[in-house]
């Protein structure tokens, strides 16, 4: 099934071209942001500020704009001039501003001074940010360690992390889940135990040596948009790319590139995927099982001939262990199996496997349409037996690259937010800062939840984020959280987790990273990882929303002062004032990362802090890099009943996770509403449904909890049959809580079982 795309896609289904500069245009008029013009220029070049969109890499030569229109439209989106006050808070309660959309609450926009819940009248009123960090500290330190939590969204600097990490330890736990949770947990925790990296393991310019692309479950034209650039050029140079999406992704499909003036004035679209398989959610396990089966025949088939395998024997004997076990499986699949799971034919299996074969160099991508599966682990572990079989990990062209989230997510992992004590150094930092870290695990994302319903959890402070939105079984989790004792939420704009609060609560506005960051006068660099694991120094220029704002680093610092005992080796505050002396216990901490840090952190397209797999250095339990044999045939956690469907969340091109810009999405055509349901009409006809009937999505996971989200349109859409497309986080109700990766309890938000009922007017 080679792809039949066409150069004269509509301009509004094709990514970047025109649609992508009015997708921005139209922001800036509704936004009128103050200096974003300048702003936009200095955004992803060195001395510039680093995006706040997406983790994708920085080239070493950018393009005159080096941003997307997503990029953009999160630039505008934190510089608008509109500011919510505490005038605003004056005029609305809590109770009333909880009926009010996502979309509204954003639209008050920037957060302009520090406020306090106050119960008496319900509302948040200013208070000053010394009351604030001292009310803070003096509820923490009233509660047990283990019953306080420090989430981060994947936003903060590393310099604020590392804080914000330190912070938690010294104060007692390691409860520092991160957004990464719900993201690419099963990377950190699934590519960890087969290759023994969490990361992965290209750089950059792999992508332009890699002769093919197989591409799973990541959508770039929406989520990671400048990675169109890279995907063109190898096209052109003759790389193919094969992707498995149940959706056809206008970005996967063809791409017309803003920056060309040939191709704006044309219209000629670069077309991508030289196959585009639409695989059912969660049949990557037997998608992958049915590439490597049909490797395996041409194997012994070049073999039999007295030609060299198609497997790399050599690579396979010096770096990897469990092959047989995983050849015997793959040949014992059968492919009516693997056909009924996957929901693709046997013929494009083997065709995709022929591209695989011809390709000396393989790269393999992927993003939450792996992750966010049961057996998300599973997947990720199908594709590195994919990758291992020709070598395919370890040198130039080749590797896994999964696409990461928010902008500095890796890194906030890198520099020791994580609850997993072991990925730390805890020994040196004992040893730095005079005191006995914390050795107990702290709490995932999912059993941050199962602490506040059953009342283990007290506290929840949260380092930027929409938490109660972002997180499964919505409903139920909102109502446990106002039984909390303390919410302390930093943020930018207005959101929903903000107007869930404990019995104490406060709501600490920030500094963004395009705005400048004056410490004592004197403006402040911060930086980041990127999902190619390279570190960038970024400066913010804009003036600052507000004059009350303060920054990440600063407002961790104050709870950090406000909460902990002093001591001579601990001085948060004089840290906070020059993020240069926070840098240097970076690198103390971490000195093979990050050797001459603040003098690396501006070098063109950032350092690079090295990733021991790429090396073929594998810090596996064995020492090798690990075949391995799936033990289910799919990665759905609830497989198929008659009636039931599997509901896959989405993303459109007009949001930010949970920040909504708008209510189109472009990119795949559909405009007006978020509150639809995609079906193929298959499925329709067969539910006895019709387009534009208005319908219910009941939960069908089997444990009898009521899960329901109601009035959704019926919307047509080319989907395999049995999959629903919804969009995150309007569908979050949806997800049972226990629904999750098995192995890194990332919530499973693209395989939901659900029913659906007709609405009854
Ligand atoms: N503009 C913008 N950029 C963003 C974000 C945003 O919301 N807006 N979010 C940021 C964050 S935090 C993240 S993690 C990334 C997310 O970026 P992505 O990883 O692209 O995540 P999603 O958009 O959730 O879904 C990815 C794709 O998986 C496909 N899919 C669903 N189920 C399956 C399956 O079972 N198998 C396969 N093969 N594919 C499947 C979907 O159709 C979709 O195209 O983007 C980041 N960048
Ligand atoms: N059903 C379903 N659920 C999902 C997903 C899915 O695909 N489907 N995806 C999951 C994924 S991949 C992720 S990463 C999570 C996202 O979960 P979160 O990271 O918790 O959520 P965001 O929507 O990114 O947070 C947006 C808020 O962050 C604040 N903010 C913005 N910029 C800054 C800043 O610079 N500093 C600070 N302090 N605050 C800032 C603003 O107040 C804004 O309202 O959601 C997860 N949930
Ligand atoms: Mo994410």
């Amino acid at each position: 099934m080679t792809d039949e795309t066409r150069a004269d896609a509509p301009v509004e289904h094709v990514a970047g071209g025109w649609g992508s500069l009015a997708g921005m245009s139209a922001l800036y008029r509704r936004e009128h942001p103050s200096g974003a013009l300048a702003t936009l220029r200095r955004q992803n070049k060195a001395r510039g500020f680093m995006c706040t969109s997406c983790a994708w890499g920085k080239p070493v030569h950018p393009h005159a704009f080096e941003f997307c229109e997503n990029g953009a439209k999160s630039t505008i989106w934190e510089l608008t001039t509109d500011r919510c006050t505490p005038s605003f808070f004056d005029a609305h309660t809590l109770t009333e501003l909880r009926t009010w959309q996502d979309y509204d609450l954003e639209m008050a926009g920037r957060l302009t001074e520090p406020m306090r819940y106050d119960p008496s009248s319900d509302r948040y009123v200013a208070c000053g940010w010394d009351e604030a960090f001292a009310g803070i500290g003096d509820i923490l330190r009233s509660l047990r360690p283990p019953e306080s939590v420090f989430y981060a969204s994947g936003k903060a600097s590393l310099e604020a992390s590392y804080l914000y990490g330190l912070m938690a330890r010294v104060y007692g736990n390691n409860n520092l889940p991160d957004s990464s949770n719900m993201c690419h947990e099963t990377t950190s925790v699934g590519l960890k135990s087969v290759i023994g990296s969490p990361v992965g393991t290209c750089v950059l310019e792999d992508f332009e040596h890699c002769d093919a692309i197989f591409y799973f479950g990541q959508n770039p034209g929406t989520n990671s948009p400048r990675f169109l650039h890279p995907l063109q050029d190898a096209v052109k140079r003759g790389c193919r790319i094969v992707t498995f999406n149940p959706v056809r992704e206008a970005g996967l499909l063809h791409f017309v590139n803003p920056q060309n003036p040939m191709q704006m004035l044309t219209g000629k679209a670069t077309e991508l995927s030289h196959m585009y398989l639409q695989v059912k959610p969660g049949g990557d396990i037997a998608a992958l099982m049915g590439i490597c089966k049909h490797v395996f025949v041409r194997d012994a088939a070049a073999r039999a001939a007295g030609n060299d395998g198609v497997v790399d024997r050599a690579f396979v004997e010096e770096h990897t262990s469990g092959l047989g076990e995983f050849e015997k499986a793959a040949g014992a699949a059968s492919w009516a199996g693997i056909e009924e799971h996957s929901g693709l034919l046997r013929e494009d299996l083997e065709a995709a496997a022929d591209v695989y074969c011809a390709a000396r160099n393989v790269i393999g991508v992927y993003g939450m349409g792996l992750t966010q599966h049961v057996h998300g682990s599973q997947s990720i572990a199908m594709l590195v037996n994919l990758l291992l079989l020709r070598g395919n990990i370890g040198r130039q062209g080749a590797g896994i690259c999964p696409v990461r989230g928010h902008s500095n997510v890796q890194g906030q992992r890198t520099v020791g937010i994580s609850e997993k004590p072991e990925l730390v150094p805890l020994d040196r930092l004992a040893t730095m800062f005079a005191f006995e870290p914390p050795r107990k695990k702290g709490r995932t994302t999912v059993e941050v939840c199962e602490g506040v319903r059953d009342g283990t959890v007290r506290a929840f402070v949260s380092l930027g984020g929409n938490f109660v939105r972002a997180i499964p079984e919505r409903d139920a989790m909102e109502a446990a959280w106002r039984d909390l004792a303390l919410t302390v939420y930093v943020g930018t704009r207005l959101n929903r987790s903000h107007l869930v609060h404990g019995k104490a609560s406060y709501l600490l506005p920030c500094l963004v990273r395009s705005e400048v960051d004056r410490q004592a006068g004197v403006p402040q660099a911060v930086s980041i990882e990127d999902s190619f694991s390279h570190i960038h120094g970024s400066m913010g220029h804009a003036e600052p929303a507000s004059p009350h704002l303060r920054s990440e680093t600063a407002i961790v610092a104050g709870i950090a002062a406000a909460t902990l005992p002093d001591h001579p080796k601990r001085p948060w505050l004089a840290w906070s004032g020059d993020y240069a002396r926070i840098r240097t216990l970076i690198e103390e901490t971490y000195p093979e990362m990050f050797r001459d840090y603040s003098a690396r952190m501006f070098e063109k397209g950032g350092f690079y802090r090295g990733n021991p797999a790429r090396e073929r250095v594998w810090k596996t339990d064995d020492g090798k890099a690990n075949f391995t044999t799936p033990t289910v045939r799919s990665a759905l956690g609830v497989g198929a009943a008659p009636g039931r469907l599997h509901l896959i969340t989405m993303r459109s091109n007009d949001q930010f996770n949970t920040t909504i810009y708008g209510f189109d999405d472009r990119l795949r055509g559909l405009r007006g509403s978020r509150a639809i349901v995609l079906m193929c009409e298959v499925d329709i006809a067969e539910q006895g449904l019709a387009a534009g009937d208005e319908v219910t999505l009941v939960g069908d996971a089997g444990d009898d909890v009521r899960r329901e989200v109601s009035g959704l349109t019926v919307t047509p859409f080319d989907l395999p049959r049995g999959c629903l497309g919804g969009y995150y986080p309007e569908m979050n109700p949806l997800i049972p809580l226990w629904y999750h990766d098995e192995a890194s309890k990332t919530p499973a938000a693209k395989g939901v079982p659900v029913r659906i009922r007709r609405t009854v007017v």
